[in-house]
């Protein structure tokens, strides 16, 4: 069977258009947002700190694993009271990020541990933090974040509540 050339032009331009719909669709569907990360500062001889992010996914995801060149190694830490003891434990299965929720890596909470540190982690500077997360298929992603290092959690954060009684 052969189509006239105009409708064969037709159907070529609007399969461009759907295969082009569809590739940026899935680029957005992957698109996991890291915002408000730092890592505490150490101070001499400190061989281990914590850095904190918000981490939101489109889609169902878990933060699988983390690395950086300044940590021998990295682990994905909770901290919870045990007992009334703070303790804090490595995430076997990594951590949840439920569809669009905003997951917080915090202080007493979520974290993510830098161990067996390289080099003392001074305030100002900056060290690239490797994420791998992996989606519900299975199917692993990794997004490096620079992670500015500081000595309190960056000014701002934590203080995000919307105040209702606000009139302006
Ligand atoms: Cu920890």
């Amino acid at each position: 069977m052969q189509l006239p050339k105009e409708i064969m032009k037709h159907l070529l331009s609007l399969f461009a258009l759907v295969a082009s719909l569809f590739f940026a669709n899935h680029v957005v569907a992957q698109t996991i947002a890291v915002t408000n990360a730092w890592a505490r500062a150490t101070v001499q001889g400190q061989k281990a700190t914590g850095a904190f992010m918000t981490v939101t996914s489109k889609e169902n995801s878990k933060l699988v694993a983390a690395s950086t060149p300044v940590a021998g190694i990295v682990e994905i830490h909770e901290m919870k009271m045990d007992k009334d003891v703070m303790k804090m434990s490595a995430l076997p299965n990594g951590l949840d990020l439920p569809a669009g929720k905003a997951v917080d890596l915090k202080p007493g909470g979520f974290h993510i541990m830098l161990m067996d540190l390289k080099l003392p982690l001074n305030k100002d500077v900056a060290v690239p933090l490797t994420l791998t997360f992996q989606d519900s298929s299975g199917k692993k992603s990794q997004q490096v974040v620079q992670v500015p290092v500081s000595v309190q959690p960056p000014s701002g954060q934590g203080m995000n509540h919307q105040h209702g009684d606000h009139k302006h």
